[in-house]
C-alpha cells in the first residue's frame, strides 16, 4: 500500500516545496516549537521544525560541511568552538571531524529537537559520544552573553530561519554577544537563508553583521530541500579579509567530504550577479 501523505513547507503563501511521506516517525509539540521527523522515499529521514524542512539524510552533507568547513578549514585556531543550535548533530559531527578541535559546546534551546534527532536521524548526528562534545539544552543566546570575553575560536550558528525562537539569533546585539565572545582573529558562521526566496532576511543579516565584523563574507549553494532555490552561509571576522585555506586542516577531512573541498572554499563566495546587487 502507498502513502499519499506528504511534508509540505510554504514560503509567503505563495510556493510550497512537498516531499512524499512513508510514515510519520515522531510528531510533538513543546514549549518551543513542533517537531517532526518523516521517513521518506527520495529524501531518506527528514526533519521538519514548525513547519519548516530542517534536513534530510539525502542532502544534508552539504548544509553542514559547509557551515563548518570554510570556518575550519582557515580560522587561526580551532581548539575552542561553540554550536547554537544543530541539535540534530550533523554541525557537531562534522567540527568533530578535525583533529585540531578540543572541545566542543552544542548548546541547543529544544530538548526535543536532541532527543528525536538521537532516536529518528542516526545517519546525520554520528558523533553524540565524542568526549569533546558538550551538549548543553539552554538558551544561546544567554549563552553566548555569558561566555567570558575572546574566549572562543570559531562560533557556528546552525539556526532555524528567524521566526520563533531562531529569530534572536539575527539581530545586532547577539552578534555582538559572539564577537565579544571570540578571540581576536576568532570566526563566526552562520546560516543566513535564500538570497532568492528570502531576500530581506539575507540582506539585513549581512548590513547588521557588518556592523561588528569588518569582513563579512557571504557563501552559496544549493540545499534542495530548503525550497531547491540558492543558499546561504556567511563567514565573518574581525579581521579584514577571509583567511586563506590551510591545506593541513584539509587534509583529515578529505575523506568523508561529499561536497567541500579546497577548490570550493574559494568558489562558493562568488556571488551571482543579482545577489551582488542585492547587497549594494
Ligand atoms: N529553511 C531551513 C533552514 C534551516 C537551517 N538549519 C538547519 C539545521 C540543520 N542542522
Amino acid at each position: 500500500m502507498t502513502s499519499d501523505m506528504w511534508a509540505s513547507e510554504i514560503f509567503d503563501d505563495s510556493f510550497r516545496i512537498s516531499v512524499k511521506v512513508r510514515e510519520k516517525l515522531f510528531d510533538q509539540t513543546g514549549p518551543f516549537q513542533r517537531v517532526e521527523v518523516f521517513d521518506t522515499e527520495r529524501w531518506g529521514r527528514v526533519l521538519m521544525i514548525d513547519g519548516l524542512f530542517m534536513t534530510s539524510d539525502r542532502d544534508e552533507f552539504v548544509y553542514h560541511e559547509l557551515l563548518t568547513h570554510p570556518a575550519l578549514c582557515s580560522a587561526p585556531k580551532i581548539e575552542r568552538v561553540v554550536i547554537i543550535g544543530g541539535g540534530d548533530g550533523g554541525c557537531a559531527r562534522e567540527v568533530l571531524r578535525h583533529p585540531g578541535v578540543q572541545s566542543v559546546s552544542l548548546v541547543e534551546i529544544d530538548s526535543l529537537v536532541v532527543e528525536a534527532s538521537k532516536t529518528y536521524l542516526p545517519g546525520i548526528g554520528t558523533a553524540w559520544n565524542d568526549q569533546r562534545l558538550e551538549v548543553r539544552i539552554e538558551d544561546g543566546i544567554k549563552y553566548v552573553a555569558e561566555l567570558p570575553p575572546a574566549s572562543t575560536d570559531v562560533i557556528l550558528l546552525d539556526s532555524s530561519d528567524p521566526v520563533g525562537p531562531a529569530e534572536g539569533l539575527f539581530n545586532a546585539s547577539f552578534f555582538a554577544a559572539c564577537k565579544r565572545a571570540l578571540k581576536p582573529g576568532g570566526v563566526l558562521a552562520l546560516q543566513s537563508g535564500s538570497p532568492f526566496l528570502m531576500q530581506k532576511v539575507f540582506r539585513d543579516t549581512q548590513h547588521v553583521l557588518a556592523q561588528h565584523f569588518a569582513c563579512v563574507a557571504p557563501y552559496f549553494a544549493n540545499v534542495p530541500l530548503y525550497g531547491s532555490a540558492i543558499w546561504s552561509w556567511t563567514y565573518a571576522s574581525d579581521q579584514p579579509s577571509r583567511y586563506p585555506h590551510i591545506a593541513e586542516r584539509w587534509a583529515p577531512i578529505a575523506e568523508t567530504c561529499k561536497y567541500y573541498n579546497p577548490e570550493i572554499h574559494d568558489a562558493i563566495f562568488a556571488a551571482p550577479s543579482y545577489v551582488k546587487k542585492l547587497l549594494e
